[in-house]
């Protein structure tokens, strides 16, 4: 099985979008020979797997679902809240549920100090979780509106393994690369898998950060794209967006800023992210029936 996010969905996607990129990350799923669970909390109650007409409440504008990270879940199951969740609460659910592979877009980070960002403590809970819960997150890497120097540190220091799949550089989402490395890297999703059971091995209970890069011929131009973070930085800045609302407002201005550009790129790597998820977990699955 394959764990899908639904925060990406519906607060990283726009109205209109969304729900054909649900649908198509679990088509990509299937396709590949896994079975897709997006995951996301329905009137109070977590939900391993939605049905279509679940997906399209999910999606649908003005749906009012919470974002939800870990921290949230025992409120919204409480107070009977539908909600999103993201990698923090997703992974968390997934495990849970026994579901190892988990697919999404961007992974959160440490966010510039602008006005948030280290000077304020802002760093996703999606690096303390992933630390403690060991399940795989296929992503491509972290968007640049997060310090992406820090995160690498971050997640060296929580002792996360961060594999490349296929790259040697770090991924910065819109683009295939970033200045940081990578410490390891795999070509295959057999050499995923193998690293992964290797891993499970190992005490300490962390999960794995498989990162794979943005398919070549959807890369964001490296000229627009720093000049959308230049804006969408001043934009926070000026309007004083804080804490999990600096996320989506960044990214629905890349989306508007760039024409669409910026949407294509985000749908296509989570695509692909889906599909390299699926079949890291054909090949966990083979290996632990040998
Ligand atoms: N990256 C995206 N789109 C998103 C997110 C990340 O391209 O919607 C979401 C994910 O759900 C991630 C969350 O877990 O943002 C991190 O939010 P925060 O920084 O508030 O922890
Ligand atoms: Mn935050």
């Amino acid at each position: 099985m394959v764990a899908l996010e639904s925060t990406l969905l519906a607060h990283g996607l726009p109205p209109g979008r969304n729900l054909e990129v649900g649908l198509r990350l679990e088509r990509v799923v299937r396709a590949a020979g896994a079975v897709p669970a997006t995951i996301a909390v329905l009137d109070g109650v977590a939900r391993i797997g939605l049905g279509a007409d679940e997906l399209a409440r999910l999606c649908a504008p003005g749906a009012g679902f919470a974002k939800l990270s870990r921290r949230d879940l025992g409120a919204a199951y409480a107070l009977g809240c539908d909600g999103a969740t993201t990698v923090a609460s997703t992974a968390t659910l997934a495990h849970q549920a026994g579901v190892g592979v988990f697919a999404t877009g961007g992974l959160g980070g440490v966010h510039l100090a602008a006005p948030v960002g280290a000077a304020s403590w802002d760093v996703s809970a999606d690096l303390d979780v992933l630390s403690q819960t060991p399940v795989v997150v296929v992503c491509s890497g972290v968007k640049s509106i997060l310090d992406i120097a820090a995160t690498v540190e971050v997640l060296e220091t929580r002792s996360v393994p961060v594999i490349g799949f296929g790259t040697d550089s770090f991924p910065g989402f819109y683009l295939r690369g970033s200045a940081h490395s990578v410490p390891w890297r795999v070509d295959s999703a057999v050499a995923a898998a193998a690293v992964v059971a290797a891993h499970r091995e190992v005490p300490g209970g962390a999960g794995v950060l498989l990162v794979n890069p943005v398919p070549v011929e959807f890369e964001l131009d490296v000229e627009l794209h720093d000049r959308l973070l230049r804006e969408g930085m001043e934009m926070v800045r000026e309007r004083d967006i804080r804490g999990k609302d600096v996320t989506p407002a960044l990214l629905a201005h890349f989306h508007e800023g760039s024409g669409g550009a910026s949407l294509t790129a985000n749908t296509e790597l989570v695509a692909d992210n889906a599909r390299v998820a699926a079949e890291v977990a054909v090949a966990l699955a083979q290996s632990a029936s040998r």
